[in-house]
């Protein structure tokens, strides 16, 4: 393939940047919105894959939990079939330019911007002090994203708000200091993009939620997947009608849906009709056979002593290199000595 040149740096093909926090155990929701699209996606575009642990600290995380969760999150997106040979999967924090180009972002980002950010809102109701880092956690996302110049970015629905404000950064950046950042795309998958909560369908999915009952985990064995699918809310009629579908069926539709990639229609004929214990029953079988080869891979990934590690490495310095062009050119923009 020929080569071209943004800003001198020289570019293959088109990149993809997206990354997951090790903030909880992972759930069908990452996966469908996320994880499932990178696969896809790595084929085609120069593929960087990154778990951030930067943005996990904005909340308080015990750090020898945190450890262990950024090593799974990293055999989880393996075991999901990013390919190591195609994908350069990394830890945020061994790349320090995150952090530098993050700085020099906050700089030129309003905080009415971020103040307004609904997942901020959020988080923030939840804490009896409210750390900068939540504040500024769009801020570190869009640098994750402009540091590689990535093309698209695959996420959940969930982060939309953030992309759009990744855009509104880049363009105030250009225009203030002449063009440095790709303007990145958002890039959602046609279903699955919000997963919501079984037991609260009017609320996102989410790793960090109470309640038992909430998410189905990548790791749940086969016996708990089932049991959280068959006590999933749903509401007071007897069976599937598509012509009115309360939140919770329509959200147990849509997680068959997106893991069998079927069409509506395929899923009206898949289940129309059907009593809520049936369909219950069928959508726990779907994701139980999903789940199963994903969950032998893991074993096998994390059964291999280094594999892990040299994985994240090589992640590592295949990524810096660009970090740290865009870095250099960043700083040279803006008047900094370089
Ligand atoms: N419920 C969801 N449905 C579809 N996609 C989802 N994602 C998250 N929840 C859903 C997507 O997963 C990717 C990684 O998410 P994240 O780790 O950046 O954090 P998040 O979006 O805040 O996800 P969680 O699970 O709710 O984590 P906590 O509880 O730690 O905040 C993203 O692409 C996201 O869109």
């Amino acid at each position: 393939m020929k080569a071209n040149f943004r800003n001198g740096i020289p570019r293959m093909k088109k990149r993809v940047l997206s990354g997951v926090q090790p903030s909880g155990h992972l759930h069908i929701g990452n996966y469908l919105g996320a994880l499932k699209s990178w696969v896809k996606v790595q084929h085609g575009y120069e593929s960087n894959f990154c778990i951030v642990d930067l943005h996990a600290i904005t909340v308080y995380q015990d750090p020898a939990e945190l450890r262990a969760k950024i090593e799974e999150v990293a055999a989880l997106f393996l075991a999901s079939g990013i390919d190591p040979d195609i994908s350069s999967i990394f830890v945020q924090s061994s790349v320090a330019e995150h952090a530098e180009l993050a700085w020099m972002l906050t700089c030129v980002t309003p905080v009415g911007w971020l103040q307004r950010m609904t997942q901020f809102k959020a988080k923030s109701e939840a804490q009896e002090t409210i750390g900068d880092g939540l504040l500024q956690y769009p801020v570190l996302m869009a640098a994750d994203i402009l540091l590689y110049q990535a093309a698209i970015v695959p996420v959940g629905e969930d982060q939309s708000q953030h992309l759009e404000l990744t855009r509104d950064i880049a363009q105030r950046f250009n225009s203030l200091y002449g063009d440095t950042f790709t303007v990145p795309a958002t890039h959602l998958p046609s279903s699955g993009a919000r997963v919501m909560g079984l037991d609260d369908p009017e609320t996102k999915m989410s790793k960090s939620a109470p309640g038992a009952g909430h998410a189905v985990g990548l790791l749940d064995p086969p016996e708990v997947a089932r049991k959280k699918i068959m006590r999933a809310t749903t509401d007071s009629q007897p069976a599937v009608n598509f012509e009115s579908l309360g939140a919770g069926v329509a959200n147990l539709i849509e997680i068959a849906r997106a893991f069998e990639e079927w069409t509506e229609e395929r899923a009206r004929a898949e289940f129309d009709g059907r009593r809520y214990g049936e369909l219950k029953k069928r959508v726990a079988d779907v994701v139980i056979a999903h789940l199963e080869p994903l969950q032998r891979r893991y074993r096998e990934i994390v059964g291999e002593p280094g594999y892990l590690t040299g994985v994240l490495r090589d992640g590592a310095e295949r990524v810096r290199p660009v970090a740290a062009s865009t870095v250099q050119l960043a700083k040279a923009r803006m008047g900094l000595y370089v």
